[in-house]
């Protein structure tokens, strides 16, 4: 402990607030610094928390959004009041929707001013700006309060389904003291902040019997599963039943791409033809299409693990919901399963094989094909045979059609190594992503970032350079968003919407900050890059030239994007 921690016998809000933190296990704080947490950054520093300062908030609140999710300890961002704050909200909302748990602290402007509307610096009532976007919001106006408050903040993001928490600190609280014996006891180490939650017996037979009974099964493992840190209870219950199985994109690596049961490369085909879905950890949002409709082909019979009761039915019925911790869950399955499960009718495991032999040979064809410039497919090809190298790498990864290729093309072979856009598809996440990645595993990072989606978090690449970590960022440059084509057929001289700077080089942004910068035009310099960057840990960002006509609008989701429904008519 500091000296000055002890001052007088006295203990201030700021050692309050750090020591509260510290003794919960949390030992780095994402933010970025400004009145009133200014001394608060110096303090955790000096108190031996490392402290990630960022450009924007937005950034650092999506690094402890996925530092969250890495280490099942809520991400801590720290931000000035008002702008700050909500510079970070999106964050926090996000983490939020992905079930991803972090703790958005703010400091806040006096209360007394701004619960007037007397105009104080920064104002804005932040607690009640925050409540609709995440799972609960706390604010703490007395010293001896901290460490209760802190406590309320993490069993509030880690408990049940995880998420956001906003905590709220006005600046009065900071400088406020109190006796540092009394401060010292007033701090709650939260015990078992996210408590087993067993499922009921009889709901775990209702399951099994449901997928008994089933002729042609398929196991459908999400992030939630990935969270969960249950990776060899999972791995068990795919071998042991010899069901196929589908990872969404966060859950890839739970079980390697490359694993005869994985059924990602017949996907249509399972998700239109299976009779009984198991979803462990995934949610039958957007992204599921809902669980009905084309892409689920005839009615489906659904079995749900879950932590959250009110998940189940959200879209159609759940005939076998297993409502508890994954980790609970999968173990209770397989205690159920035993060793006398018999393995699903070899029809239909044959003809997901063959489907996949086709489709892979069908994608190692379009794979072995060198264009020139690069498409997404010939690029990403390179990127996969550095990660097949290097399975331990994390891969952060956002864009249209750089995150729907990249998902399919670039195989996981271990646990939470990739990181993406998530339930909204939202962009921005890349670098805050792979700060964090890069932090909490201490392994190298790779980062394929469509030009359109680098740009929302572009500048952090100086926050890289100046924290010297082992992120390699490939930008996919193809000129704009989803392709580089769109023209203007106005009068004006104005670009189109869509397109951006032509032959953009991203590479010198890296450079501006002493990390590496590399060009490259095929996939032989992309792959060579990428090695190079990985073996010498330096933050270093590759220009990767995609042919600017390859892209598709929106990516796989051109569905989702209206298009004009009629013509321009004359004005009356
Ligand atoms: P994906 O996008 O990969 O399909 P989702 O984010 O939609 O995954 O779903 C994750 C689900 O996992 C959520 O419904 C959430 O309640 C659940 N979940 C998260 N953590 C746990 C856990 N430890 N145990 C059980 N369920 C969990
Ligand atoms: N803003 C935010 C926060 N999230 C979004 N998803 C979008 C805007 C809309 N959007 C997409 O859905 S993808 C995308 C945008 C702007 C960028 C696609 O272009 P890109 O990738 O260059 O990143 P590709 O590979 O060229 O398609």
């Amino acid at each position: 402990m500091s000296s000055d921690t002890d001052n007088h016998g006295l203990i201030d809000g700021f050692h309050l607030v750090i020591e509260a933190l510290k003794l919960n296990g949390i030992d780095t704080i994402y933010g970025l610094p400004g009145i009133p947490i200014t001394d608060l950054t110096r303090l955790a520093q000096a108190e031996g928390m490392r402290v990630i300062s960022f450009r924007h908030e937005q950034n650092a609140g999506n690094a402890a959004a996925a530092a969250g999710f890495l280490t099942q300890k809520p991400g801590i961002c720290l931000t000035v009041s008002a702008p700050g704050f909500l510079n970070g909200l999106t964050a926090l909302a996000n983490a939020t929707v992905n079930c991803f748990p972090m703790i958005l602290v703010s400091g806040s402007s006096e209360r007394e001013i701004v619960d007037l509307q007397q105009g104080d610096y920064e104002e804005m009532d932040q607690l009640n700006a925050a409540k609709p976007f995440c799972k609960a919001a706390f604010r703490i106006l007395h010293a001896q309060d901290i460490g209760i408050g802190v406590a309320r903040a993490i069993r509030s993001a880690l408990s049940g389904r995880p998420g956001g928490v906003y905590l709220d600190l006005p600046a009065k609280l900071f400088s406020q003291t109190m006796d540092a014996q009394a401060g010292r006891r007033s701090l709650v180490k939260v015990v078992d902040p996210a408590p087993r939650q067993i499922p009921a017996p009889d709901t775990v037979q209702r399951a099994l019997e449901l997928l008994k009974d089933a002729k042609r099964p398929l196991i459908l493992l999400g992030k939630g599963a990935a969270y969960a840190q249950a990776d060899a209870d999972i791995r068990a219950l795919v071998e042991r039943t010899g069901i196929p199985y589908l990872p969404m994109s966060m859950a890839k690596g739970l079980l390697p791409d490359t694993h005869t049961q994985s059924a990602s490369a017949a996907r249509s085909y399972v998700l239109a033809e299976a009779d009984v879905v198991m979803l462990v950890g995934a949610r039958l949002n957007w992204l599921l299409s809902h669980g009905k409709g084309k892409t689920w082909g005839a009615p489906k019979r659904f079995i749900q693990v879950d932590i959250s009761p009110t998940e189940i039915d959200s879209n159609v019925q759940i005939e076998a919901p297993v409502i508890g911790d994954i980790g609970s869950c999968v173990s209770a399955l397989l205690a159920g399963i035993g060793s006398g499960w018999s393995r699903p009718p070899a029809e239909w495991t044959a003809t997901i094989a063959q489907r996949k032999d086709k489709n892979l040979s069908k994608m190692a064809q379009t794979l072995s094909l060198d264009p020139s410039p690069m498409n997404f497919h010939s690029a990403l090809g390179a990127i996969r045979d550095v990660v097949k190298g290097r399975p331990d790498i994390v891969v952060v990864n956002e864009g249209a059609n750089t995150l729907d290729f990249a998902r399919s093309i670039v195989d996981m072979y271990e646990p939470r190594k990739r990181l993406d856009c998530g339930t909204w598809g939202i962009m921005g996440i890349g670098m805050g992503f792979a700060v964090a990645a890069a932090v909490t595993t201490g392994k190298p990072v790779i980062a394929i970032e469509g030009d359109s989606a680098f740009g929302f978090s572009g500048m952090e690449v100086e926050t890289i350079c100046r924290y010297n970590l082992p992120v390699c960022i490939v930008v996919f440059n193809n000129n704009g968003v989803y392709k580089g084509t769109d023209v203007n057929v106005s009068k004006s001289t104005d670009p189109a919407p869509t397109v951006f700077v032509k032959g953009a080089r991203y590479d010198l942004m890296m450079e501006a900050f002493g990390g590496k910068g590399v060009t490259a035009a095929s996939p032989q310099e992309l792959g060579r890059a990428m090695h190079e960057a990985i073996a010498s840990g330096r933050p270093t960002l590759i220009n990767a030239i995609i042919d600017e006509t390859a892209g598709t609008e929106s990516g796989r989701i051109t569905s989702l994007n209206p298009k004009k429904a009629a013509i321009k008519t004359p004005s009356a």
